[in-house]
């Protein structure tokens, strides 16, 4: 076994609809690209996940590159990690299928985000994938036997159905697959909106001041920062009682690296409207850097196909060797088993 594939595989993705926001980075995209050096890792584009909401093919097509250009502006390296395109792997489909058969539809129909989702569109069409969603999401990892798999808070609940179906495989069929663990790291595994510091924050918030973009400019930043909703006290504490104030603490920990408790006695008897200008120039000059990275790489759309393609074939391999162990247990006629 080459040395690559000693290391713990981690797999993960998000989808390409537009605007990755501040917490798709602090909660996900930051944690990957410090997992690199320690793990074989595969990063993708969920654009199959993106459909299960109406998408217009034009705007999807484009935001599934430049999402590759966000990845890599972000800090993946093409050089350590595998970068794919969800949709391009045949596979994926193929093991939702079979992983849908052992699914219960009641554990489907109880998970929060087909709840919020479906209870958002109430009156309006609501497509079977988005009950089916964490099928697919499941045989995203088990696909390529995933140990390890990053995500923020949000996620838990179809880990823990990812591992219940794993499981449950092993279980009829003999051990194939590796239970994979949830890796939700720190303070921002959660950002809250910046208007609703109890909603989690979101691209698809109505709300212009709530979501601050990586797209963002450095005046957007800053206006969005300094319209944040806190509550009527003074005291910069990460209280319970005070959801905007630590909401902010969390995100300024998150741009900067220290600690929480550290920035409290730094920025204790500042005042609400300094420390809204302190945190909001401290995700300036985070959000910046990656802003002007992205903007170039999406000029790059000969390098970012090429990082795809790359990512395509090594996920295509394996892939295509998890997919022939799974006809097997299952009892799928297939060439030489016959
Ligand atoms: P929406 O904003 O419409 O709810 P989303 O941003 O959750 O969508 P994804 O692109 O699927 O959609 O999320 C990608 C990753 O970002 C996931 O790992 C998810 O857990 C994480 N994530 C999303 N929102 C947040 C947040 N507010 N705080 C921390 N992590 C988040
Ligand atoms: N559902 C995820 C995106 C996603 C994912 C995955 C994350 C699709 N398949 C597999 C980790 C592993 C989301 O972030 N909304």
């Amino acid at each position: 076994m080459d040395k690559q594939r000693q290391k713990p595989i981690v797999l993960t993705g998000l989808q390409p609809t537009s605007g990755i926001h501040l917490g798709n980075y602090l909660g996900a995209l930051q944690n990957w690209v410090s997992i690199q050096d320690e793990a074989d890792c595969l990063f993708f584009i969920s654009n199959m996940h993106a459909i299960t909401v109406p998408q217009d093919p034009i705007e999807l097509r484009k935001n599934t590159i430049d999402c590759v250009a966000v990845y890599l502006a972000c800090g993946l390296d093409p050089k350590r990690s595998h970068i794919f395109v969800q949709s391009q792997v045949i596979g994926h489909a193929e093991l939702a299928w079979i992983l849908s058969c052992l699914t219960p539809l009641g554990q489907l129909e109880r998970m929060t985000q087909f709840k919020d989702k479906s209870g958002r569109q109430a009156g309006e069409f609501v497509g079977a994938g988005l009950l089916y969603y964490p099928v697919l999401m499941a045989a995203d990892i088990l696909l390529y036997n995933a140990h390890l798999v990053p995500v923020g808070e949000d996620q838990r609940q179809h880990l823990e159905l990812t591992r219940d179906v794993a499981e449950k495989f092993n279980g009829i069929h003999g051990p194939l697959f590796n239970i994979p663990e949830p890796l939700i790291r720190g303070n921002c595994a959660r950002v809250m909106s910046l208007q609703n510091p109890t909603a989690k924050m979101s691209k698809s918030d109505p709300n212009s001041l709530a979501t601050v973009f990586l797209s963002d400019s450095d005046a957007q930043i800053m206006k969005k920062f300094r319209s944040a909703v806190t509550d009527s006290g003074t005291e910069v504490r990460a209280s319970d009682e005070k959801p905007g104030i630590k909401n902010l603490l969390h995100i300024l920990s998150g741009v900067s690296g220290r600690s929480v408790a550290e920035l409290e006695m730094d920025c204790a008897g500042m005042g609400y409207g300094k420390f809204k200008t302190v945190v909001a120039e401290a995700v300036i000059e985070c959000v910046r850097p990656i802003r002007v990275r992205m903007e170039a790489l999406k000029e790059e759309l000969l390098y970012l196909q090429s990082v795809m393609e790359e990512g395509h074939a090594d996920a295509q391999a394996r892939a295509n060797a998890t997919l022939a162990k799974v006809y097997d247990h299952v009892g799928f006629a297939c060439g030489k088993n016959l």
